[in-house]
């Protein structure tokens, strides 16, 4: 490590430095940030937009009883690296080691937990009234980006926040990106007031020269003010922050040392919302990352000095195979359309985006509209498909049950990263949504067992025009099955049985059903024993016959889910056989516990839950030797100890 950064291991030392040594140090954590993250993936591009950013705001506010609330999080790497976690930066994302987003629990400089986008401004919003009630005095400072400026709850936040008059800055970190290119009118207006030089140089002269009569009191200032105001409306389209209620500065160079510390040291001591407006370049001092941010916004590990991805077997996503597969259909539904919000790499969307420009919808980090606009457009007789990610639908809850599923309007979820994310850990594991969608009426939802069922299962969805049906689907390779180029049309509620066998059955949700038969056949093989392995296919509605069948003729069944055990397909299972005393069999659940699970590779997250082959086949020999021994209570003891899942 060079010079700096060695020395730099809390804020206060960044406080002594001057500007050349600023930007050596900036050097300096570019490099470690680059160098680290080919080794561990992580969120780059972001991150090394706001090098300069972080640094001014460290040598100008007196963290962490100012409180900086990064938005979304991906960007605060040089925050965690100069706020004491410099050492343990090698571990980000990593199993045991921190985390790729800001979290309390890790620093007192972490002031607020996050990981999803557009909460800064609610957060700190929350954090200054808080501080006023309580009578404290310092500093809040939401960070956000312009791509996070898309999503409703910004606004909610702008909107409150502006019209109380409290003490609270807002930034807006401006770089043009979300994940992909910006969208919108917001991002419009904000190149608006980039492009609208004579506007800012006429403001920057009218401060400069009134800033010469400092010691004639604020009454020049007031009329500078007035001044600039009617200059702003004369000149600019829409002085939409002031309206809301700030007072807006910029925008100026993000990667501006001076510019920066002059501006903020000035805005800290300004009273009321304060709106700063500063521009970026995403992936800022890595050429790969700045000609491609949309592929350096967040990935695995890479070759630093090429800024070529390291490859990870050529067995298509689930992501993949989905995308194809909308491009595939498409001729055959002319109505079909897609929609996401902002995540159209990350989906697999683009495929069809770049085919099907004109029936393809990128509505901004705004997963709640994404969900009523679906629901608009399919009262109007268009088949919209929601590729969204579990962990974001979250955001669209009330607009699933309100807007589409009371009124049975044919949308399609394509719910990508169902289950454990891995290295991204809490605030990004998909694995309540088995819980939440499955307990909305009329919604039908259903998990492939490998990425060839996926197919069948989206063609299926766009056939079924009875009401809204969800798909979800794991992150990461398929199963590397053979793909088909037909469509079959799957019998609605209807389960699949892919191995028979006695005594025990395993009825699965997803891709456990592939790891569920593979563990019955080293059972078969190895051991001489039948397993029977069901692909439940459906989780809503449940296959009844199926259900009935199971619980007469087996001793246990054996449910396998990648979502949390509460409220979830081994629940609806339970619901099922204690309302229709089906049976006598004994009913065991294998899936997540009701706790928010930590970071680490996804496949080392699945075994440790109990969820790979190797810990299915171990808890179907826990299961038979405890039917062998007879004592049905030692079964259930058994049957735990495979969580042991790390927690945050
Ligand atoms: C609710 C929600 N939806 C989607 C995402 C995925 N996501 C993470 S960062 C990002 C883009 C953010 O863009 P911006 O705020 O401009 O920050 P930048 O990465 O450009 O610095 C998106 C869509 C998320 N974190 N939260």
């Amino acid at each position: 490590m060079d010079e700096q950064l060695q020395r730099i291991n809390s804020p206060e030392d960044i406080k002594k430095l001057d500007i050349p040594q600023l930007t050596q140090l900036a050097r300096e954590i570019r490099d470690y940030i680059i160098q680290t993250t080919s080794e561990t993936g992580g969120h780059l591009a972001p991150s090394l937009g706001v090098v300069e950013l972080t640094l001014a705001l460290h040598h100008v506010l007196n963290t962490p009883q100012d409180k900086i609330v990064w938005d979304v999080g991906h960007q605060a790497y040089a925050h965690k690296i100069i706020t004491g976690r410099r050492e343990a930066f090698h571990t980000i994302r990593q199993d045991g080691g921190i985390s790729g987003f800001p979290k309390p629990a890790e620093s007192p400089y972490d002031a607020f937990g996050v990981g999803h986008a557009s909460t800064s401004i609610s957060a700190a919003f929350g954090i200054a009234c808080a501080r006023d009630l309580a009578e404290e005095d310092f500093r809040v400072v939401a960070v956000i980006g312009d791509g996070a400026l898309t999503g409703g709850l910004a606004y909610e936040g702008l909107n409150n926040a502006g019209a109380s008059g409290k003490d609270i800055i807002v930034i807006v970190n401006d770089n043009s990106m979300s994940i992909s290119s910006n969208v919108g009118a917001m991002s419009k207006y904000l190149t608006n007031l980039i492009s609208n030089p004579l506007y800012n140089k006429i403001k920057s002269d009218i401060w400069d020269f009134t800033g010469k009569f400092e010691r004639m009191g604020p009454r020049i200032r007031v009329a500078a003010r007035r001044m600039e105001e009617s200059l702003k409306g004369f000149i600019m389209p829409g002085v939409l922050f002031e309206r809301l209620g700030f007072r807006y500065f910029g925008p100026i160079d993000g990667h501006n040392f001076a510019e920066m510390l002059h501006t903020m040291h000035e805005i800290k001591e300004l009273r009321g919302p304060i709106l700063l407006h500063i521009l970026t370049k995403k992936g800022r001092g890595y050429r790969p990352a700045e000609e491609n941010a949309p592929v350096f916004h967040g990935l695995g590990k890479f070759d630093k000095v090429t800024g070529v991805p390291v490859k990870s077997g050529s067995v298509p996503s689930y992501t993949e195979v989905f995308g194809r597969a909308m491009c595939d259909l498409a001729p055959m539904q002319p109505r079909m359309v897609g929609i996401t919000a902002a995540m159209s790499l990350g989906t697999g969307l683009h495929l069809f985006g770049e085919k099907y420009p004109q029936r393809f919808f990128d509505v901004g980090i705004a997963e709640g509209h994404a969900v009523t606009f679906a629901a608009g457009m399919a009262a109007q007789g268009a088949r919209p498909v929601v590729a969204v990610y579990s962990t974001f639908l979250q955001r669209a809850y009330d607009h699933l049950i309100h807007d589409v599923a009371l009124q049975k309007l044919p949308v399609v979820l394509a719910i990508d990263r169902a289950g454990i994310v891995g290295d991204d850990g809490p605030t990004h594991h998909g694995i309540f949504d088995i819980a939440y969608l499955r307990t909305v009426p009329d919604l039908v939802v259903m998990a492939p067992r490998d990425e060839e069922e996926l197919r069948h299962m989206l063609f299926t969805a766009l056939n079924y025009d009875q009401g809204p049906v969800a798909i979800r689907y794991p992150r990461g390779a398929g199963e590397g099955v053979e793909l088909t180029s037909g469509f079959d049309l799957l019998p609605i509620g209807r389960s699949e049985t892919l191995d028979q066998g006695e005594e025990i059955a395993l009825l699965a949700v997803g891709h456990l059903a592939r790891k569920a038969s593979a563990a019955a056949r080293i059972m078969r093989e190895q051991e001489g024993v039948a397993v029977e392995v069901v692909n439940a296919r459906f989780i809503k509605p449940l296959d009844a016959g199926m259900l009935d069948d199971l619980a007469a003729r087996f001793k246990v069944i054996i449910t396998l889910e990648e979502g949390t055990l509460a409220g979830g397909f081994g629940s609806a299972v339970a619901e099922y056989l204690a309302d229709h005393h089906t049976g006598k069999a004994a009913l065991m659940r294998c899936g997540l516990p009701d706790t928010f699970l930590s970071q680490g590779t996804r496949d080392f997250m699945l075994h440790q839950a109990g969820l790979s082959t190797q810990a299915i086949l171990a808890t179907i020999q826990s299961v038979r030797a405890g039917l062998e021994n007879g004592r049905s209570g030692r079964i259930r003891n058994l049957f735990r100890f495979n969580r042991h899942v790390k927690t945050t």
